[in-house]
């Protein structure tokens, strides 16, 4: 389907939005036009480059007026193609909306526009004795208001939970061109539906997130970090409940024997410890003192006791936490360049060990000449599955192949009660397999949510639902 917006319509966008700075210059409408996905080719009409919450309006009422597909854009470091503009759409970006509006100690909560980077957010929150606690890789390209639309996780949910636990409030414009506040960063309030709520992890489809209030914590305590070597998922699974219930937690990550040598390979990083082990743990947790640092030591001893470790190093200092914590936040970047197909899956954590072994001897069955890397979250089920494209074999044959893999891989997710989307959203790459997950019952619910917000169906068209009624675009 071509969504192409003409240039008389482009013309009228302008002249509806005075200042509004858009362009088609080629160069932008690359950039602007794709996330981290490598499977599209960007082909947006214009990028609008909005600077406040009316000009957002503006726009917003122009394309509802004009049916101008709208394609939301961050930091661009999405995962699942949510915004991707391969359509001739326009890309909204919110790289000149990145103003710290506002902070409250008391309430201990900072608001920002939407374009303000998640790393900028955490700078702010340090500079002020304080601590927003969502962390990935990506955090010094991606914005708020990206986050907010994909709920973003990151190493550190198993002890503060995700995005969504964080938004105290968000400002946002609807379809119907209104500039909404939901819940204004209040603890309670039992007013009826929280509408903050449908619009995180709605990916640009009911709405364009432009201001959000989010809730800072208390500063961290010193921490340490285990990096662990295992020989099965049994015995990782043993470790993590062994590290779970004696010590404070806030991360608890694994890769394999695989995600490791990519990552070396990249960083030039050294072999952690002498055995090389099939699977790795990063476990991170609370030690203020000397007696925490006893009782990881004990239970460092004790799982090894039990032949749970097969060999493992603790952090001696800041310096080391971080060094360690390069074997685990450089894997994604490491594999770029194949590039890999992701799949961002997730069961209850008990079913770890099953699904992976599952997982593993499907793997061997239909794509023994793959490549697969393994990593993730354990702590919150959430596995990234990644497949390697060989070198010798074309993108488009590839991804045809990885979307055979991962309809064996989504049926056995679907039959063990996980999601083919854990942190990493739908987006466009994930659409066609919405229903593996969602009954028929709630797809349609969620098309009669995006039908109240987006009337026109404007906003993010084919991206997590397949493509909703659109208004007839004008004959200007
Ligand atoms: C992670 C980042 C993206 C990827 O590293 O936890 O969510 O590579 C991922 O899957
Ligand atoms: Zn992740």
């Amino acid at each position: 389907m071509d969504d192409n917006v003409n240039t008389a319509t482009l013309a009228a966008l302008e002249s509806a939005c005075p200042g509004l700075r858009l362009t088609t210059e080629a160069a932008v409408l690359e950039s602007h036009g794709l996330d981290w996905t490598r499977f599209r080719k960007p082909a947006p009409s214009a990028v609008v480059f909005p600077e406040s919450v009316e000009q957002v309006r503006q726009l917003v009422a122009t394309a509802a007026e004009q049916g101008i597909p709208l394609v939301p854009s961050g930091g661009r470091t999405g995962l699942s193609g949510g915004a991707v503009a391969a359509q001739g759409e326009v890309v909204v970006s919110f790289d000149r909306m990145r103003q710290i509006l506002g902070f409250d100690p008391v309430d201990r909560t900072v608001t920002v526009q939407a374009g303000v980077v998640t790393a900028a957010v955490q700078e702010f929150a340090r500079q002020n004795g304080l601590y927003y606690p969502v962390s990935f890789a990506s955090e010094g390209s991606s914005q708020i208001g990206g986050n907010i639309a994909t709920n973003a996780g990151g190493i550190r949910v198993l002890r503060y939970g995700l995005t969504r636990d964080q938004v105290a409030g968000i400002k946002v414009v609807t379809g119907r061109g209104e500039i909404l506040e939901f819940n204004c960063g209040l603890v309670k309030n039992a007013s009826g539906y929280d509408l903050r709520h449908l619009f995180v992890a709605s990916e640009g489809t009911l709405g364009l997130i432009v201001e959000a209030t989010l809730k800072l914590r208390d500063p961290p305590l010193p921490a340490k970090v285990l990096l662990l070597g295992v020989e099965s998922m049994d015995a990782l699974m043993k470790v993590f409940d062994a590290l779970r219930s004696s010590l404070d937690l806030t991360a608890f990550e694994f890769f394999t024997d695989r995600a490791l040598h990519h990552v070396r390979h990249a960083n030039k990083l050294p072999e952690p410890f002498e055995t090389p082990c099939p699977l790795y743990v990063i476990a991170e947790f609370d030690c203020p003192g000397e007696a925490d640092e006893e009782k990881a030591m004990a239970c460092f001893e004790a799982c090894a006791d039990e032949g749970w470790l097969l060999d493992g190093v603790i952090s001696q200092n800041d310096r080391q936490v971080k060094e360690m914590w390069r074997y685990r936040e450089g894997i994604s970047e490491s594999i770029s360049h194949f590039p890999p197909y992701k799949n961002d899956l997730s069961v209850r954590i008990s079913r770890v060990p099953d699904f992976l072994d599952r997982m593993d001897s499907l793997i061997l069955e239909i794509c023994p000449d793959y490549e697969v890397v393994w990593y993730g979250h354990i702590g919150d089920g959430n596995l990234h599955m990644n497949i390697l494209k060989p070198a010798d074999v074309e993108l488009s044959d590839f991804e045809a192949r990885s979307h055979e893999i991962s309809d064996k891989t989504y049926a056995l997710t679907q039959e063990m009660d996980g999601s083919i989307s854990a942190e990493h959203g739908i987006g466009l790459l994930k659409q066609p397999w919405l229903n593996r997950v969602r009954s028929e019952a709630e797809i349609t619910l969620m098309r009669g949510v995006k039908q109240v917000f987006d009337p026109a169906g404007i906003f993010n068209p084919g991206k997590l639902l397949q493509d909703t009624k659109r208004i007839e675009k004008s004959t200007a």
